[in-house]
């Protein structure tokens, strides 16, 4: 089989993706006319256009997080939010991912509190269209600009959402521009949600910060996200690559993304291979693929393209990050799903 159809074909899971950095051209056009017929305003017109962050744009990380402004506002009531959520989760059950952890910020809007933003996500989880198949769960972000007060407004309706729909909210992360804010003002809060049973994941690394990195892994997330900055090579040290080795941290890696944003120079110096050969844990994902122009079966093709993976190779890669999926009732009919593809296509 042809490697794109076979990377399609290949159910996948995905466990980094912004529901607001996942939209679509269509998407947005559809929540544009959907803002339009309800008389709301949104503000997209002057730069629809710029959301995409496509290969050989020159904008970087920090002018990247400008762009989900565009977003922001084709996502204000909670019609529109489940809108979203139904038209993305669409996508990526048509490019053959099977379940997904999709994460957003709770935002207060005009038309919504960050309470109801939450909750019309999980509604819109749990009432998917007749057709959709994909298992799909949530993790609520904070973003590293929120102070403590802001940020604690957030777990506590995480952690009270948990209690009432813990098959739907699976766990908590921090994202947003990593050169704003402290890891160590949210640790609080994160021990609170995983007290509360909710798994961590971080955004680690994605700029040079090695003290960061080491306070981040020493925390023990479930999972980090995109581990850029950790191999010496990259900007980490001997002390942060040796800490990942050890503890094995899964990392979710979004080639693409970092790529675009220019967080790596190239493909072929992305740190895919030294995880690789470390046998760190890796899960292949999109991060935003509205705005980086990518699909999670484009991760797959580029990652075999660039480091020689045959169609077996990438079928363990999935297979594997299966393991890390956050809710523990899915792994299995998720693993088993992946382990009949894998039997019936002789890999
Ligand atoms: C860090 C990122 C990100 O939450 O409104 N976000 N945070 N690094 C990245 N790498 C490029 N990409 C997206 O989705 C958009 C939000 O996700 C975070 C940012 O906080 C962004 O505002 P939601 O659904």
């Amino acid at each position: 089989m042809e490697l794109e159809a076979f990377c399609r074909k290949l159910p996948k899971v995905e466990l980094h993706a912004h529901l607001n950095g996942s939209l679509s051209h269509s998407t947005m056009l559809q929540l544009k006319r959907y803002h339009a017929d309800s008389g709301l305003t949104d503000n997209t017109d002057a730069f629809f256009d710029e959301f995409q962050i496509a290969a050989g744009d020159t904008r970087n990380l920090k002018q990247c997080f400008q762009v989900f402004r565009i977003a922001h506002s084709l996502t204000t009531t909670p019609e529109a939010l489940t809108l979203a959520t139904h038209l993305t989760l669409q996508e990526f059950q048509d490019d053959g991912c099977c379940y997904i952890e999709l994460r957003s910020t709770p935002r207060d809007t005009p038309h919504m509190t960050k309470k109801q933003y939450i909750e019309a996500i999980i509604l819109a989880m749990l009432h998917t269209p007749a057709n959709m198949t994909i298992i799909s769960r949530l993790i609520v972000s904070i973003d590293r600009r929120f102070n403590f007060a802001e940020a604690q407004e957030i777990t506590d309706l995480v952690i009270e959402f948990h209690k009432l729909y813990s098959s739907v909210v699976v766990g908590i992360e921090i994202s947003g521009d990593p050169s704003v804010g402290k890891f160590q003002t949210f640790v609080p809060l994160l021990e609170n949600a995983k007290n509360a049973g909710l798994k961590v994941t971080l955004h680690c690394g994605e700029v040079c910060n090695p003290d960061e990195v080491q306070e981040m892994l020493d925390f023990n997330p479930n999972r980090i996200g995109h581990g850029t900055c950790i191999l010496p090579r990259l900007g980490g040290n001997d002390a942060t690559w040796n800490t990942l080795c050890i503890k094995k941290t899964p990392v979710e890696v979004c080639l693409t993304s970092n790529v675009n944003t220019k967080s790596i120079a190239n493909y072929e110096s992305h740190h895919f291979k030294e995880l690789f050969d470390a046998g760190i844990p890796i899960i292949i994902c999109t991060d935003d693929k509205g705005v980086f122009a990518t699909s999670l079966s484009q991760e797959y093709r580029l990652c075999a393209e660039t480091f020689k993976l045959d169609n077996s190779q990438l079928a363990q890669l999935s297979h594997r990050a299966c393991l890390y999926i956050f809710d523990e009732t899915s792994r299995k009919t998720v693993l088993d799903k992946l382990e009949h593809f894998i039997t019936h296509n002789d890999l």
